[in-house]
């Protein structure tokens, strides 16, 4: 567990630069049992690798073994959450198994937030974060994360070349990523490697602009990637609204018998209350330029 002092300092990366890394998250027991399951769901799964060829795979694992349902609620990374200073920690509902295959390409730059037309997406604090747990470590080499510091709160000249919005690139809804472009391929002078040991856990804000590097060995480079919503009780109500519709759980989308006790407190669940926001993943006025206020955003 880190010292205040080491978490408020990881709290600051994040919110300012969108991302961090805090090693030595899961141990090697659980380490070891996440291997093997996600190596036996890789090697069940019949998914086409020319379907999700920047990604490897992309396999939705979570209620096919009780060892994911245990990673969801991994308490030292929760621990780490509070520490950090979060609250009201929700899990989105979804994982993916990412295997970047043996001399696979790199993965295009993308970022995932989903409500661009809302003002709280010009606000410092992050509200989603994916969990990327490497089951090996990642290098260069290998395929490791590439991200673009401070891109999930200023606007890049790549923000206006990649292919997003209607026939976009979103690669939930289009696994083929058909709409990449060179440009969403390219190197970028702000791009910054972010390998990871094995066991660390890699945070980074939804708006963050990442990719990845090929892998250039003769090895998969597995990944976990887990999706949280933090401090959830401090979300606009309309996009509150917005995860009730989209995140809900009905058999067969969750374990059996008391598995996933753990993780009913982390799903977003309650009465429909209001109407929810349409939300786009373009950003729009509420990504600014260095320097601009667009004084649209309430401040
Ligand atoms: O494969 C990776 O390392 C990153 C995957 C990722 O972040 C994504 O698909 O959005």
């Amino acid at each position: 567990m880190l010292t205040l002092t080491q978490a408020q300092d990881k709290r600051k990366q994040l919110v300012e630069e969108g991302y961090c890394i805090v090693d030595d998250v899961l141990d090697q027991e659980f380490l070891a049992e996440l291997r093997q399951v996600t190596a036996r769901i890789r090697a069940e799964e019949k998914q086409s690798h020319s379907a999700v060829k920047y990604h490897g795979t992309l396999i939705e694992p979570a209620f096919r073994d009780p060892v994911y349902a245990r990673l969801i609620a991994w308490q030292p990374s929760l621990d780490l959450l509070a520490v950090m200073g979060f609250g009201d920690v929700r899990w989105e509902g979804s994982m993916y198994l990412i295997s970047k295959l043996p001399f696979g390409p790199p993965l295009y730059w993308h970022q995932d937030w989903g409500w661009w037309n809302h003002p709280v997406s010009s606000e410092a604090r992050p509200m989603q974060v994916f969990f990327s747990y490497y089951l090996a470590d990642t290098t260069v080499e290998n395929g490791c994360l590439r991200v673009i510091p401070g891109s999930h709160l200023r606007r890049f000249d790549l923000h206006d070349k990649l292919l997003i919005g209607p026939g976009h690139v979103d690669w939930t809804k289009d696994e083929k990523a058909e709409g990449v472009n060179e440009a969403m391929l390219l190197d970028h002078p702000a791009a910054v490697d972010v390998p990871a040991k094995s066991g660390s856990l890699v945070m980074a804000d939804a708006r963050l602009l990442h990719s990845t590097r090929a892998n250039q060995t003769p090895e998969h480079r597995p990944l976990v990637l887990v999706w949280y919503f933090l401090d959830f009780d401090r979300f606009p109500a309309e996009i509150k609204e917005a995860c009730k519709i989209e995140y809900t759980f009905r058999p067969p989308n969750w374990w059996t018998g008391d598995v996933g006790d753990a993780v009913k407190p982390l799903v977003v669940q309650g009465e429909r209350t209001g109407a929810a926001i349409a939300g786009t993943r373009v950003p729009g006025v509420h990504l600014r330029r260095s320097g601009e206020q667009t004084g649209d955003d309430g401040e």
